[in-house]
This record gives C-alpha cells, sequence and structure tokens, in this order.
C-alpha cells in the first residue's frame, strides 16, 4: 500500500452528562477523527486524549503537529506501506503512544479492507460478544452516585467501575456495597491520586472485596505500585503506568500489577495491544479493555480487541448511550449486557456522513493534495 492522502477531522460531542475523575471534569468528546486514504482502502481512526494534557502527557493540538510534521512523513515514504511497519517507521520518534496509534490504527483499517478482514479475525478474537461495564465518575453526593450506579445496572452493565479520590473512596464504595451487594462485580480507579503515604487509607478497601484497584500511584512508580500491593490485599491493576509490553511484564515480575487495563492507544496501538494481552496471559495476569469516552470509531475496534481470550474482566466498553445522545457512527447497543463484536472489514465501521458533517468543526490536510 502507499498513502495517498491523510485528513483530519476536528469532531466535538456533547456527552450526556457530565464525567469527573480526579484529574478533570468533561462535559463533550473533542478530539479529532484521522482519515486515511490508501491506493488500496481507505481507513478511520481516532485520536483517543483530550485538548487538555491531563489524563497523559499528549494532548489534541499537540498530536497534530506530531502527526503532520514527524509520524506521516515517515510512514508515507515507505516503499511498502504496512500497519506493522507503522511502529518501527516512527520508532525514532520519542513517546506520542497515542498519536502513533491513531495512524496506526488508520492504516491497520485500510489494510484490512483491503483484505476484506475483519480487525476480530485478525487479532485472534474468540468471542462474538463481550461483556460491558461502566466507569461511573465523581458526583457531588452518594445519594446522586447510587441512583447513578441503580441506572446502570437496569440498563444491564455488568461490572460498575468508581471513580475515587482522596475524599471520596471508602463511603461511596460502603454505599454502593450495601445498597447493591457484595456479588455485584466492583472496582476502583483513582487515576494516579493518591501517594504510598496513603497505604494505611487504601487498606480500608479491602473489606469491600473489590476486583482491582486502578493506578492508585505516580504513573512512573512500578516501585511504589509494588510495594503498596505488599500491603493491600486488593488487586492493583495498571493504567497509566503501562505504556508497552515491556511495561506490563516488569510491571508482574515486580509484583507491581495483578491485572492490566489495556487501552490500545496509551500503548500504540492494536499491534502491541495485542502483545501486552499474550504476555499478560503467559503470565496468567487478566487484562480487560479500558476506554477513554470513545466516538464509534474508536469504540469499535476496542470491541474487537476485548474479544481475544485473556480479556478475562469486563471493560470500559460501554454502550454508545452511556456518553452519546447521538454519535458519530451507527449506536453500540446492549444486549443482555453484552456489545457484539464487529464483523466487517477492519474496524467494521465507519462514520455517518450527516452526523459527520453537523460534529465536524474544522477539516486539515496532513498528506496529499
Ligand atoms: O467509558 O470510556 C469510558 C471511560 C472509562 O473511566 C474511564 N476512562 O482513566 O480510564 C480512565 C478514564 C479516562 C477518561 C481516561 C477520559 C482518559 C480520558
Amino acid at each position: 500500500m502507499k498513502i495517498e492522502h491523510v485528513e483530519l477531522l476536528h469532531v466535538a460531542i456533547p456527552l450526556v452528562t457530565p464525567f469527573r475523575t480526579s484529574f478533570g471534569t468533561m462535559t463533550s468528546k473533542d478530539t479529532f477523527l484521522l482519515h486515511v486514504v490508501t491506493d488500496a482502502a481507505e481507513g478511520w481512526s481516532e485520536f483517543a486524549a483530550d485538548p487538555e494534557p491531563l489524563y497523559c502527557s499528549e494532548f489534541v493540538a499537540g498530536a497534530q503537529i506530531v502527526l503532520r510534521d514527524f509520524l506521516i512523513p515517515r510512514v508515507a515514504a515507505l516503499p511498502r506501506l504496512t500497519a506493522a511497519g507503522v511502529a518501527p517507521a516512527t520508532a525514532k520518534i520519542k513517546g506520542h503512544q497515542l498519536a502513533k496509534a491513531t495512524l496506526e490504527t488508520a492504516v491497520l483499517d485500510a489494510e484490512l479492507r483491503a483484505h476484506g478482514m475483519s480487525l476480530a479475525t485478525y487479532l485472534g478474537a474468540v468471542h462474538d460478544r463481550v461483556p460491558a461495564g461502566v466507569s461511573v465518575g465523581i458526583k457531588e453526593s452518594v445519594p446522586a452516585l447510587l441512583d447513578d450506579v441503580e441506572r446502570y445496572l437496569g440498563e444491564g452493565y455488568r461490572r460498575i467501575k468508581l471513580k475515587i479520590e482522596p475524599g471520596w473512596d471508602v463511603e461511596p464504595v460502603r454505599a454502593v456495597r450495601e445498597r447493591f451487594g457484595d456479588a455485584l462485580p466492583l472496582q476502583v480507579d483513582a487515576n494516579t491520586a493518591y501517594s504510598l503515604a496513603d497505604a494505611e487509607h487504601l487498606r480500608r478497601l479491602d473489606e469491600f472485596g473489590l476486583l482491582l484497584i486502578e493506578e492508585p500511584l505516580d504513573e512512573d512508580d512500578l516501585y511504589a505500585h509494588a510495594r503498596l500491593q505488599e500491603r493491600i490485599a486488593t488487586p492493583v491493576c495498571l493504567d497509566e503506568s503501562i505504556h508497552c509490553a515491556r511495561d506490563a511484564a516488569a510491571a508482574i515480575a515486580m509484583g507491581a500489577a495483578r491485572v492490566v487495563n489495556v487501552k490500545p492507544a496509551r500503548v500504540g496501538g492494536y499491534l502491541e495491544a495485542r502483545r501486552i494481552h499474550d504476555v499478560s496471559a503467559a503470565h496468567g495476569v487478566p487484562v480487560w479493555c479500558g476506554g477513554m469516552l470513545e466516538t464509534g470509531i474508536g469504540r469499535s475496534p476496542n470491541l474487537a480487541l476485548a474479544a481475544l481470550p485473556g480479556f478475562a474482566l469486563p471493560g470500559d466498553t460501554s454502550a454508545s448511550s452511556r456518553y452519546f445522545a447521538e454519535d458519530i457512527t451507527e449506536p453500540f447497543v446492549l444486549h443482555d449486557g453484552y456489545l457484539p463484536v464487529p464483523t466487517g472489514p477492519g474496524i467494521g465501521i465507519e462514520p455517518l456522513a450527516d452526523a459527520l458533517r453537523r460534529f465536524t468543526r474544522a477539516r486539515q490536510t496532513l498528506w496529499g493534495e
């Protein structure tokens, strides 16, 4: 394949409800889609991060420059373009995993479409539907949180994740356990909001039988996560700390992660995400698929990944209605707490022309005429 044209479409879609985490509050999904046209087929992808570098160091405006000036020119210069060639061609550019994932995914979509193969088949999926979890943001009160959890359980979600931060942890978890019982699959996500000095406090969560506590400490501190795991019974799960399969191997080996959240965007794309799945599975460590409030363009390939055998826990792969009144693609609808794994070629979905027109704020050609 050869790249002929790359276009970036800046989209902004309102969220049905504000989403508050320990790092900030989001009210809309404000990002860009990448549309890559090759001589064989076209591909789509979505940049997963936000306008501000609050979850990670990457952000929308920065990624646009990195793609335009450093990543796309290297990939467009390849004599024979394949998705597997994107990471080697861009390896000299330090970091920028989310921008790299956007480019690799659009190329992979085009390549698989050219072969008529679905991403799920390509990755080695073993399920045709995956159980859906839901991530519940920090609320203004415990009653408001209980209302949200009740509504999501009523919709069929199979697992609840509560966002926590200092001052919003033991009490909301206790309230959810008391109201919905010990059988509810429940986990928490701190997004790096604590320090090792909070170990005794975090140990208070042990009595609630949580599936895991996600990324409690600083993202660049595997050592502290290992020390914390020695002091708490709740399994530590890493998200922000894991940027590649080697990180996952190291975290598992040093006892810093008993569970791994796999976000393809955070690790440079689906090929590295599969390696993390493989290395975790080799160690008997369960993985699950994270989410970054993706539109259907980012959600569809995540569902393909979540259908691999080692994805033993429900992911943050919720139905489109959990995020948007109207998505940019056909919506993903929950059936009995499950979402279907897309079967069409490539990522299995495309933007709807009319929705794309209404949600697009700006378009920019990054390569070609
Ligand atoms: O359902 O997609 C979803 C959101 C899941 O909690 C979720 N994502 O820290 O994992 C996270 C968090 C997030 C949201 C991260 C937005 C970055 C941006």
